[in-house]
């Protein structure tokens, strides 16, 4: 066997093996590959004290809770993003009571970030709006320091009505660094945030000369968003809380309250500037396991490792004579335009009698196989033909 044909079956098996371990277990790995990830929250394991446990350094979390509710608030192996990983679920009194001072979430006591600062969290609303309290805020991921404020990911907003009531959209994705809860110091990720849904966040931080810079990203994961919105960056004065400050998950950075009320599987801390081209990778290593199917052909809809006249008749026969579906709709899709139609039976016609263009890539069976796109919106429930 020569060298390149030692290469390319490495090439193969790693990208075979890649698709096969693709889940949340594979988003903690590539995280835990990151020469700047300092802790790890995965909230996965047999019991309370394993779930709160930090991965990778020793800070582990510890629970908290006040005014009506209770640490036995918090559920432990909520379903997480997928099967093989569990969430939290933090906890905010429902509407109308005191949310300012309530709640039952996670506190670090004391953690120091430094003058570079990345996260990524994976977590769920069971909310479409914040409301209570006086700023209708639920804390994801925050801290502060006197007035450096570091209030990494919430729902809610620094906006205010026309009569100076704070919170006016409980239902923002945002973050706000600095001096000041203002508008010029928020970087907003989305306008609504769906109830049941499931969001991967993440932003990087940099503080230099009194001034922070730092964008955020997200992706509605439930959406199989392969392209991760960005935010930012912008640039606002004062600093979050770099050193020596205590850091919040699901509540207030300084004691419980202004809860998050939904799920949170992962959370992620990194002590470096994590750039979007890294957490774009986090992002497809993580929806992999969702879009993950067999290498396939496109192409050959029957499955039978050809392509022949029976593969066009085959989808003309499914889609007119209530013929079988392709147990592979992203082979069947032969001219890779999201959807399978009279067109697809058609483009192989013209292909194999007429000299048409061929299927898309991966090709047909005497191309290379190839693995189911991540953003694929028809999937392959089986292909046999590789
Ligand atoms: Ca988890
Ligand atoms: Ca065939
Ligand atoms: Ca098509």
């Amino acid at each position: 066997m020569t060298r390149l044909n030692l290469f390319l079956l490495a090439l193969s098996l790693a990208v075979i093996n890649r698709q096969a371990i693709a889940d949340v277990g594979e988003f903690q790995d590539i995280a835990q590959d990151h020469p700047f990830l300092v802790h790890q929250y995965t909230f996965d394991g047999a019991d309370p004290f394993e779930q709160r446990q930090d991965n990778r350094g020793e800070l582990d979390l510890i629970e908290q809770a006040a005014g009506s509710a209770l640490v036995t608030d918090i559920i432990y192996g909520s379903p997480g993003f997928d099967e093989s990983s569990e969430a939290v679920t933090t906890y905010r009194p429902l509407a109308g009571g005191v949310e300012f001072s309530d709640g039952a979430n996670f506190r670090i006591p004391s953690i120091t970030l430094g003058d570079e600062f990345s996260f990524e969290v994976i977590f769920r609303p069971n909310q479409e709006t914040i409301s209570g309290g006086a700023f209708n805020l639920g804390y994801i991921l925050a801290n502060r320091i006197g007035n450096d404020r570091g209030y990494f990911l919430f729902q809610g907003s620094a906006e205010q009505d026309e009569f100076g009531t704070w919170g006016v959209d409980g239902n923002d994705l945002a973050s706000v660094i600095g001096s000041s809860f203002s508008v010029s110091n928020e970087n907003s990720l989305l306008e609504d945030l769906t109830a049941g849904d499931w969001y991967y966040a993440a932003g990087s931080y940099y503080w230099e000369n009194g001034e922070t810079t730092f964008f955020n990203c997200v992706a509605n994961l439930s959406e199989g968003e392969t392209d991760l919105l960005i935010a930012g960056p912008i640039t606002v004065p004062g600093s979050y809380g770099r050193d020596m400050a205590g850091l919040s998950i699901g509540g207030r950075f300084d004691g419980p309250g202004e809860g998050f009320p939904g799920d949170i599987d992962e959370v992620n801390l990194y002590n470096g500037w994590v750039d979007e081209d890294e957490f774009e990778e986090h992002l497809l290593a993580l929806l992999d396991k969702v879009n993950a199917g067999p290498l396939f052909h496109r192409g050959d809809p029957n499955d039978s490792g050809s392509l022949d006249l029976s593969d066009g008749l085959y989808i003309f026969n499914y889609l007119f004579t209530g013929g079988a579906q392709p147990s592979c709709n992203e082979s069947a899709d032969s001219n890779a335009d999201g959807a399978v139609d009279l067109s697809d039976g058609i483009y192989l016609l013209s292909y194999l009698f007429l000299g048409g263009p061929a299927p898309a890539p991966p090709g047909p069976p005497v191309q290379p196989c190839g693995p189911v796109p991540a953003d694929s919106i028809l999937g392959c429930e089986s292909y046999s033909g590789c």
